[in-house]
């Protein structure tokens, strides 16, 4: 058995030529002169991609026992890599058009080998060079109304719910979202990160009792809700696409969960985008045509996760209780108010919290930056306030666009 040991270029090379060797691998012939380099930039791990003389690549991921970001004196359990390679086995079972390919997978060294998608792009890229993908609402629906139907009460029984529940209880990773979603925004924290001219508008945060309420009944949910095997971190650094694909990776923060997280973690970063470009594009008819695309790309996948789940509840729910159209329906209401309120929430949490987001750190001038980051507040707190009045998506639609008008 190997011990673990923190992987360095050269360790990458030797560990795929073992894979090569041992027939555990078929991406590469015998004959493959392999080279390989670190470009991980996420908050968390080490990233390789390890390529030969003929363009054949595959990325090795390997989880460090602490947060990159932070460093050693923030210690994580390296657990999260067999979590996030179940993850992957689970969703690639029910979704392979939108699951990131796992090849194979070393416990004992927290690693993973995963099909190369360099030919694609992250979405948070693109989406800051306000390209559009047609595709990704309908892919992301897809996804996750599959993967979240199929591991909930509707279509599991109770017993392999129970077992995949406790499969998946994944600590070290759901503490990093209780704290920097729900808890650290709204109090005086270290780890918050936002500049002086915000203190007014986060002093008025943390003296907001009704948010503040809204922000505990979410983490209440989060954490004791287990609906489903989320894929735990839905922002737009977790999407590869291109104009005919839309793949997930990094399901690390798996879990089950509320199944409004996921949903309203990637409409929250399709918002962050759309506020990020008021400071981004400067030409108006250019700037409203792209932001009507990104509200567009959200209500229609919205609209279609809730009408692929509802079909799936009719033809495929094996609970006899569960297969009653109005349950379905008070069950998608109460998912599209915690949608909202988990929405906003990333909103707030991405503009003063530890982990920013390009789309909006990266716009240069100060002044235009610290308008978005004011509008980014503004709409999280609304969000987060009305979530619980909006009664079907329609109402949430127009609050929506009441707030971004
Ligand atoms: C310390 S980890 C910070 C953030 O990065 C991850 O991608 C999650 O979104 C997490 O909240
Ligand atoms: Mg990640």
């Amino acid at each position: 058995m190997a011990k673990y040991t923190a992987f360095t270029a050269e360790h990458a090379v030797d560990y795929i030529k073992e894979l090569i060797e041992s027939k555990r691998i078929s991406v590469f012939t015998n004959d493959a002169k392999l080279s390989a380099y670190e470009f991980g930039d996420g908050n968390l791990n080490l990233v390789f991609r390890v390529a030969d003389q003929h363009n054949n690549s595959v990325i090795l991921k390997q989880a460090l026992p602490y947060a990159r970001c932070v460093g050693e004196s923030w210690p994580l359990s390296l657990d999260r890599a067999r979590i996030e390679a179940e993850v992957l086995i689970n969703h690639g079972q029910l979704c392979p058009e939108h699951t990131v390919a796992i090849l194979h997978h070393n416990v004992e060294l927290a690693l993973t080998v995963l099909e190369d998608l360099g030919e694609l792009q992250i979405l948070r890229g693109a989406q800051i060079n306000a390209e559009q993908f047609p595709l990704l609402a309908s892919h992301v629906a897809f996804y996750l109304s599959r993967t979240g139907f199929y591991n909930s009460d509707f279509y599991l029984s109770a017993e392999d719910k129970k077992a995949k529940v406790s499969q998946f209880i994944n600590p070290d990773l759901c503490k990093i979202t209780e704290d920097l979603f729900f808890t650290d925004p709204y109090i005086e924290h270290e780890h918050n990160n936002f500049p002086a001219e915000l203190n007014e508008h986060v002093e008025s945060i943390r003296n907001n009792d009704a948010l503040k309420l809204a922000a505990a009944k979410l983490k209440a949910k989060f954490l004791s809700c287990p609906q489903t095997l989320l894929h735990g971190d839905m922002h737009s650094g977790s999407i590869f696409v291109d104009s005919n694909t839309t793949k997930m990776i990094d399901p690390e923060f798996g879990f089950f969960g509320p199944v409004g997280f996921d949903i309203g973690s990637f409409m929250g970063n399709l918002l962050l985008n759309y506020c990020a470009q008021n400071a981004r594009i400067a030409e108006q008819a250019k700037r409203r045509q792209y932001q009507t695309h990104l509200l567009t790309c959200l209500q229609d996948c919205y609209s279609q996760f809730e009408q692929h789940w509802l079909n799936l509840a009719s033809n495929e729910a094996t609970d006899i209780s569960f297969a009653n159209r109005a349950f379905s329906e008070d069950y998608l209401q109460q998912v599209l108010r915690d949608a909202i309120g988990y929405c906003g929430a990333e909103l707030i949490r991405r503009t003063i919290g530890l982990a920013h987001v390009a789309d909006i750190d990266g716009i240069e001038d100060g002044e235009a930056r610290l308008a978005v980051q004011q509008q980014t507040l503004v709409l999280g707190e609304q969000l987060m306030l009305n979530a619980t009045s909006c009664n079907n998506k329609d109402e949430f639609f127009s609050l929506l666009i009441s707030l971004l008008n």
